[in-house]
């Protein structure tokens, strides 16, 4: 790894806006360098700080971390508190009226809940829950739109000690199932059905298939009518208003110890099944309340908006538990970018006075591809601060939405962040740290972030490596439910020192700045020149006709592997000889944007990119396609599983 080579080259760099540094939290640099050396300096009491300033304890603890059992670290172990109280009744006395959540439904219908009727919501159902015997520890999945009651049932479960863990409403009754019997659940709470692109999605239906194919551990379905087609199984099922009708609304919280496991959340591995990663409550809601400060530095007065799903640990972090503990206004959205057309993001922006906006660069793509008139023609000035997540974000994209969205006065917060890592690791902490297009920056105060070798030796300036976390930290994943020993060898390998392996691979570059190169597993070896695949792709955006791109490797007989790339075009696919000559124009493109080494053999056009339903590109399938294989094995995680034989020219 230590040799793996970087090519990209980006020199643009954004000082912070004077007037967000004013009145941001951490306003300069030197701020940023305090806290970096507070940590340093004493690493518990610093996290101890943090924790008792973010977070409300009902017990207090005395140890801040344990590493007896390392791998499995525990934080802030006597102390107890309850997640839903964090979020919700520590606000009461001072902003019960104080809308927490602006709900806008794919067809434009808003509701407003303030956090008195968070509460109470939450409480019905919680005292629900308890009435069907649901007790602390249980599992619970929860299948839902994207609609507040999919908040309110992961805080009613954390009210009672319930485990939940979500399933995105886009997975299959297969997905689901396997999720279900992992976690051995005895209740799923789910919609009749969710609205996306003005089609209903029916998840309930899903949830039936699933039970029928066997899941022997569920005992209860609390279904909310949300389309008005609830069909419920005689002794099995329960409407969400039948169960909480009668309940009262207010419901005493279960304080469970930090450590005590708030949710379990699937996410797929490059092989064998997912892995359920496990967060605690305590250290969870640390992390996720100072990301929330810090980063995007919410206030009192912000309106804002995070477009992730709550089946995505984004929507756990940045959804439903960090906003919440700091008690801001935020947008919920069940719908998609382009109904009923790709301005409905700036739309919204424009109709709540959004302040502060969230999405990922599969959509900042999808959405730049269609233009600047479209957002043109919305009132955006009540954004401040915008952030990406999910992918590196090719500079190009990344230059466009701080032009036409962020009209080059919003700071952007390019958040490197994982499942397991519960909230960002590296981003930048807007008032205080210069930006560069396509960099997450630098490393969060108390998060030891470096690159290393395979041996866990830190690599030079500009080579790419094993990007590691050295330390633990409060919100870090506990471990894969039911499999400890998965979770030690995938995570901290021997080899590496004890340290936490990403599975990215990343350079430093002389600033010290962290740019992430791509999951290790898609790294290319050409000719003895190991290439990260982002740095490819982020060439061949950069050309004015090309939307989206992935690049993967194929064995090559001379030069060990060949770069195939797979390209989306703006507008039209090309076909015949316009893509023959535009397999030209690519190639030579790419061998100036970046050298001869990274051009690829071979290209191939698409109408789309096999992507997984949070957006990121399926490399693994692609592998396959490039030499002519359909893939086998499970697709079901695959947002579009059309174009896969389309891209195979079948
Ligand atoms: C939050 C989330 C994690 C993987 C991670 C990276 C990639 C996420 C960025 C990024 C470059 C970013 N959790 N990734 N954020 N790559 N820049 N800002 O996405 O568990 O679903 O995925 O996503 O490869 O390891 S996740």
């Amino acid at each position: 790894m230590s040799n793996l080579e970087s090519i990209l080259t980006e020199n643009r760099i954004f000082p912070p806006n004077p007037a967000f540094s004013a009145r941001a939290r951490i306003d300069s640099k030197a701020a940023y360098d305090r806290l970096v050396a507070e940590a340093e300096a004493d690493y518990e009491g610093f996290w101890a700080r943090l924790a008792r300033e973010f977070v409300t304890w009902d017990t207090p603890f005395s140890t801040v971390l344990d590493a007896h059992r390392a791998p499995h670290y525990r934080w802030f172990t006597e102390g107890r508190l309850n997640a839903s109280v964090n979020c919700i009744d520590r606000h009461l006395p001072t902003k019960a009226n104080k809308i927490a959540l602006i709900a806008e439904a794919d067809d434009g219908s808003v509701r407003h809940i303030s956090y008195q009727q968070l509460h109470d919501q939450v409480a019905q159902l919680a005292n629900g829950l308890r009435s069907l015997g649901i007790a602390q520890g249980d599992r619970v999945i929860i299948y839902m739109p994207m609609i507040p009651e999919a908040s309110i049932a992961m805080l009613a479960c954390a009210r009672i000690g319930a485990i939940h863990s979500v399933v995105f409403g886009g997975f299959s009754a297969e997905a689901l199932r396997d999720r279900i019997n992992d976690t051995g659940a005895r209740l799923i709470i789910t919609a009749d059905g969710g609205m996306r692109g003005g089609r209903a999605v029916p998840l309930k239906a899903a949830v039936d298939k699933a039970i029928e194919a066997g899941c022997p551990s569920v005992e209860k379905v609390v279904v909310y009518e949300r389309i008005g087609n609830a069909c419920l199984t005689e002794g099995r099922d329960i409407a969400w208003a039948t169960l909480t009708a009668a309940q009262p609304s207010t419901c005493p919280p279960v304080m469970v110890e930090a450590e005590h496991p708030l949710f379990l959340l699937y996410t797929s591995g490059s092989t064998g099944k997912p892995k359920g990663v496990q967060h605690s409550t305590g250290g969870f809601l640390v992390n996720a309340c100072m990301t929330n400060a810090w980063v995007f530095d919410l206030t009192d007065d912000d309106v804002y908006w995070c477009t992730a799903d709550v089946g995505w640990i984004t929507g756990h972090s940045y959804v439903t538990y960090g906003p919440l503990a700091l008690g801001v206004t935020q947008v919920m959205f069940e719908g998609i970018p382009s109904y009923p057309d790709g301005g409905r993001f700036w739309q919204m922006i424009e109709r709540h006075k959004v302040s502060v906006f969230y999405t990922a660069p599969t959509a900042i793509r999808a959405l730049m591809k269609l233009g600047d008139a479209i957002p043109a023609q919305y009132d955006l000035t009540s954004l401040r601060l915008l952030g990406t997540v999910g992918e590196p974000i090719n500079p190009e994209a990344w230059m466009w939405y701080h032009r036409v969205i962020g009209a080059e006065r919003c700071p952007i917060a390019d958040t490197w962040w994982q499942t397991e890592t519960g909230a960002h690791m590296i981003a930048p902490l807007p008032g205080a740290i210069a930006t560069k297009p396509g960099s997450c920056t630098l490393p969060l105060p108390g998060i030891i972030a470096d690159i290393v070798d395979d041996e866990g030796n830190p690599v030079g300036h500009n080579q790419g490596g094993n990007l590691v976390i050295k330390k633990p930290w409060p919100s870090m994943i506990r471990t894969i439910w039911g499999d400890d020993a998965r979770f030690a060898r995938s995570y901290f390998p021997e080899k590496l020192k004890g340290y936490y392996l990403a599975g990215d691979s990343a350079r430093r570059d002389d600033d010290g700045y962290f740019w992430i190169m791509g999951r290790i597993d898609d790294v290319l070896n050409v000719s003895g020149h190991r290439l990260g695949t982002m740095e490819i792709e982020s060439a061949l955006v950069a050309h004015p006709k090309v939307a989206e791109a992935a690049v993967v490797g194929k064995p090559h007989e001379i030069k060990g592997e060949a770069v195939v790339a797979f390209v989306v075009c703006k507008g039209e696919r090309p076909q015949g000889a316009e893509a023959e000559a535009m397999v030209n124009t690519l190639r030579d493109w790419v061998a100036e944007q970046i050298g001869p080494i990274a051009k690829p053999d071979d290209i191939r056009f698409g109408d789309n990119l096999p992507k997984t339903r949070s957006g990121k590109i399926m490399r693994r399938l692609l592998r396959g396609i490039a030499i002519g294989e359909l893939p086998q094995g499970d697709v079901s995680t695959l947002e579009n599983p059309a174009i896969l034989e389309q891209l195979l020219g079948k």
